[in-house]
């Protein structure tokens, strides 16, 4: 008891000291809006730093929306803009709507970890029990790149094994990695590979940055560079948990 009050004195005057953090304004797509199977895309709509309708998404507004909310660069941003603008099937389409990246093995692919794939038929909304299994191996609440690459197989396993038009390589093979590295960066530290396990899970749950759990953006912009190194450290890790499991 002698200890515990200046302890609590200490949490409380940084309590006090603290601004809350300023929550962005979210709110959950109306009926004429279009959402993605990207749980980061129907966060930035949903908080209205891209257009909250999800529709007609110029290079413009992705470099200025993955920039501001997330400190990506321009390079990676256009790099992800120009995977998105394949999705939309119009001639020389300048834009993308969020729901034209449902369209399948483009950047949609199967084993996703909150996805259920093509062939079941739903392979864009949020699905808990899919998310469930991708994450039953996220034991503990820092996630390191095994954990990482441990969720990414255990799905792409699953879908191997019950889905006859499982295929997943190419473009949609190099996304899936994308995506997992993508996470670790806006997240994690991109030195450790580390990422706090509540804030990831926050994002597919509520598609949402999960600023109220204390996430805020990196101060070193998130570079393509820093995404070839984290797939190359993912891939790593898997190669590990693969060999592991044939021997
Ligand atoms: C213009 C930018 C982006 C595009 C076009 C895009 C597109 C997509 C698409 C099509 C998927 C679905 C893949 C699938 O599971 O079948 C996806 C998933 C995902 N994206 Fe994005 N994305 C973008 C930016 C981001 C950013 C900045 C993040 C940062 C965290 C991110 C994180 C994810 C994650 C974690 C998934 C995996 C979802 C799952 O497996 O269930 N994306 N993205
Ligand atoms: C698309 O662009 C090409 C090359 O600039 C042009 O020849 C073609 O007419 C355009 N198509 C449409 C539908 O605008
Ligand atoms: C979610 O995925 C599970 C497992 O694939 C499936 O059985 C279930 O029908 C899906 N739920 C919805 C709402 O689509
Ligand atoms: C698998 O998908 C790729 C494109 O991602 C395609 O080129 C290839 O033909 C497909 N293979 C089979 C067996 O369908
Ligand atoms: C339910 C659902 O979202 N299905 C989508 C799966 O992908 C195709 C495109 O390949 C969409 O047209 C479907 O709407």
């Amino acid at each position: 008891m002698r200890f515990l009050l200046p302890v609590l004195s200490v949490a409380l005057a940084k309590a006090l000291i603290q601004e809350p953090a300023h929550p962005l304004p979210w709110s959950s797509p109306g009926p004429h809006d279009v959402r993605s199977p990207c749980p980061m895309l129907n966060a930035l709509a949903n908080h209205n730093i891209l257009q909250h309708n999800g529709k007609d998404i110029s290079q413009q507004d992705t470099i200025q929306a993955l920039g501001s909310a997330l400190n990506f660069d321009r390079g990676f941003s256009e790099f992800l803009f120009a995977a998105a603008l394949l999705t939309n099937l119009t001639p020389n389409a300048t834009t993308f709507s969020l729901d034209d990246l449902d369209r399948h093995n483009i950047i949609e692919h199967d084993g996703s970890l909150s996805r259920g794939d093509f062939y079941f038929g739903d392979n864009h909304s949020f699905n808990q029990t899919i998310f469930d299994q991708a994450r039953s191996h996220w034991i503990r609440p820092i996630l390191d790149l095994h954990a990482v690459a441990e969720a990414r197989l255990t799905r792409m396993a699953t879908s191997k094994a019950t889905n006859p038009t499982f295929n997943v390589t190419g473009n949609p093979l190099l996304f899936s990695y994308t995506q997992a590295a993508s996470y670790v960066l806006t997240f994690g530290d991109r030195v450790s590979g580390t990422v706090d396990r509540s804030w990831v899970e926050y994002l597919f749950k509520n598609e949402r940055l999960p600023i109220e759990l204390g996430w805020e953006k990196t101060e070193v912009p998130i570079s393509i560079s820093d995404l070839n190194s984290m797939i190359e450290r993912i891939m790593e890790a898997t190669r590990k948990i693969e060999s592991s499991q044939v021997a």
